[in-house]
């Protein structure tokens, strides 16, 4: 039997941030922690690229756009989708998050989902760099490490 385990070595990966602007006082953080993340795993500053769009929808089509490019290892998607700022929290956080997933197994590229989904801004704090981490460091870890564990186990194929 074989195993593959992933390591976050970022060097030589090319990386794309698409962050929201909608809640974008969290989303700054998140992108923060996301770009100090692959930083510190070694890519290079001048491989990440951040794009802005208007809120959590418009993530997923951006991702898919910068996917088709073949530019990327990987993408990071940024948002913060707060429950008491709209009607529609359930559309925007569960489209947002089937969008990026789509994305992926669409173009085969490395998507992770760093969009909160919270209650209150309290909250979106506490994952945007306090008490509960950083939820887009994580996303970028989990890219690095995904491709680095899809790299193994495909030989790169
Ligand atoms: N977009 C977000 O990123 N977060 C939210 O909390 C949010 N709320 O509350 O509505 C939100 N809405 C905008 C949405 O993502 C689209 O930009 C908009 O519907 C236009 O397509």
């Amino acid at each position: 039997m074989t195993t593959f385990h992933g390591r976050p070595d970022g060097s030589g990966r090319r990386v794309a941030l698409v962050c929201s602007r909608f809640n974008d006082l969290v989303v700054d953080r998140l992108r923060h922690g996301a770009h100090d993340t692959l930083i510190r795993h070694g890519v290079d500053d001048e491989a990440i690229d951040t794009v802005w769009v208007p809120g959590a929808l418009e993530i997923p089509l951006a991702a898919k756009a910068l996917a088709g490019t073949g530019r990327y290892d990987a993408i990071v998607g940024l948002g913060a989708v707060m429950r008491g700022a709209t009607y529609h929290f359930e559309v925007v956080s569960n489209q947002s998050a089937a969008g990026l997933t789509r994305v992926a197994l669409d173009t085969g590229v490395v998507v992770t989902n760093g969009i909160i989904t919270v209650d209150t801004m309290d909250q979106a704090l506490e994952r945007a760099g306090s008490k509960a981490g950083n939820k887009g460091a994580e996303a970028a870890l989990s890219a690095l490490e995904t491709v680095d564990a899809i790299g193994r186990a495909t030989d790169g194929l």
